[in-house]
């Protein structure tokens, strides 16, 4: 939009000030509820195999058994499949079922337990002490880190936030010129060092870099590594260490590839001991993945699942919402 983009704007050359988005960005609430289309696999996987067997009303062990067998297949694991089956079991017992209707709303609300809605999901970018709010994005490589942390951005500066970027992956130019691209689409400027620079150094001159300009939120994207390098691991916690020299880091948000199933489960875990996770993004959710995967994540790692990504889009990433994503997965 040529219009917006001149409209009284100051020419270039001038300081990057206040993020002015510089193209349309669509509103990120309801995002979830309105791309459910993209979670093709996930869509009515657990509705389709369950309403049958619900709505036939007296559940023997066979029905039972088939409805874990159901939701384990749908990837909720085993802890999230048995919160479910209990919890659907009290309330059948309690209510009884008598329409298919209330089958599906005691199922609705059986998954929605469990998918851990009194969870805070949301993200922490309020500048606070007079400093900005600190976000992390880790992760193995190739998960989407990168492309969350400009999707995020976006969806900050759409919300008014002044926004910088920090280019912690030096390992290759090619990661920083990435990360400047989507800062140059929305005005937020990019703190990058040259190839093979110390990481925490680049991280930490991101985040002076924000306090002295007095932005809202700094979002450092680090270089994809492999839960099994106990280099690049104990490289990824000096990153933290440094930065926290300079301000609290508010978020460390691991983006995890949904695709992968229970491997990311695994990376989670090293992740965590390593830096602390405040948030997983489940990226490539529209792909072959199966949503049941949100349940496992939160239910063995006790950290909200807060961002999804849906797709390669600039504006496909989504807040994550329980009840939509139930929804989805009901096919209701
Ligand atoms: N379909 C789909 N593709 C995605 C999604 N998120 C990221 N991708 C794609 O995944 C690929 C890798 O994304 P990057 O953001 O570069 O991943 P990264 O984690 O930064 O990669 P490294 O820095 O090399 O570790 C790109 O082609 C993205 O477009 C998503 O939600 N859905
Ligand atoms: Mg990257």
């Amino acid at each position: 939009d040529a219009a917006a983009e001149s409209a009284g704007e100051p020419a270039a050359e001038t300081a990057p000030e206040p993020a002015e988005p510089r193209e349309e960005i669509a509103p990120a609430v309801g995002r979830l509820g309105r791309m459910r289309g993209r979670l093709s696999r996930s869509q009515n996987a657990i509705g389709q195999g369950l309403m049958g067997i619900l709505s036939a009303g007296d559940l023997d062990d066979d029905a039972w058994e088939e409805i874990e067998d159901t939701l384990i297949m749908a990837d909720l694991g085993t802890k999230s499949t048995l919160k479910v089956t209990e919890s659907l079991r009290e309330k059948i017992a309690e209510r009884g079922v008598s329409s298919e209707d209330e089958a599906r709303a005691m199922l609705r609300e059986a998954l929605i337990e469990a998918g851990h809605v009194e969870m805070d999901r949301s993200i922490k970018a309020m500048p606070h002490d007079g400093k900005p709010a600190v976000v992390m994005v880790v992760g193995v490589n190739g998960t989407g880190k990168t492309t969350t942390t400009g999707k995020l951005a976006r969806v900050l500066v759409s919300l008014g936030k002044k926004v910088l970027l920090g280019a912690a992956d030096t390992f290759r130019a090619a990661a920083a010129d990435q990360l400047e691209t989507w800062g140059k689409r929305v005005g937020a400027e990019t703190v990058r060092g040259n190839e093979g620079a110390d990481p925490a150094s680049v991280a930490f001159d991101a985040v002076a870099a924000g306090v002295e300009n007095q932005v809202d939120v700094v979002l450092v994207d680090t270089a994809g590594r492999l839960h099994t390098s106990t280099d690049l691991m104990d490289q990824l916690g000096k990153v933290k260490r440094v930065v926290e020299k300079k301000s609290q880091v508010d978020e460390v948000l691991l983006v995890i590839d949904a695709t992968v199933g229970q491997n990311g489960l695994v990376q989670a875990r090293i992740f965590r001991e390593v830096v602390d996770i405040t948030g997983v993004v489940l990226t490539k959710l529209d792909g072959t993945a199966k949503g049941g995967i949100v349940f496992q994540v939160q239910e063995e790692l006790g950290v909200p699942v807060k961002l999804v990504g849906l797709g390669e889009g600039a504006d496909d990433l989504a807040p994550f919402e329980v009840e939509s994503f139930v929804d989805a997965l009901l096919g209701s």
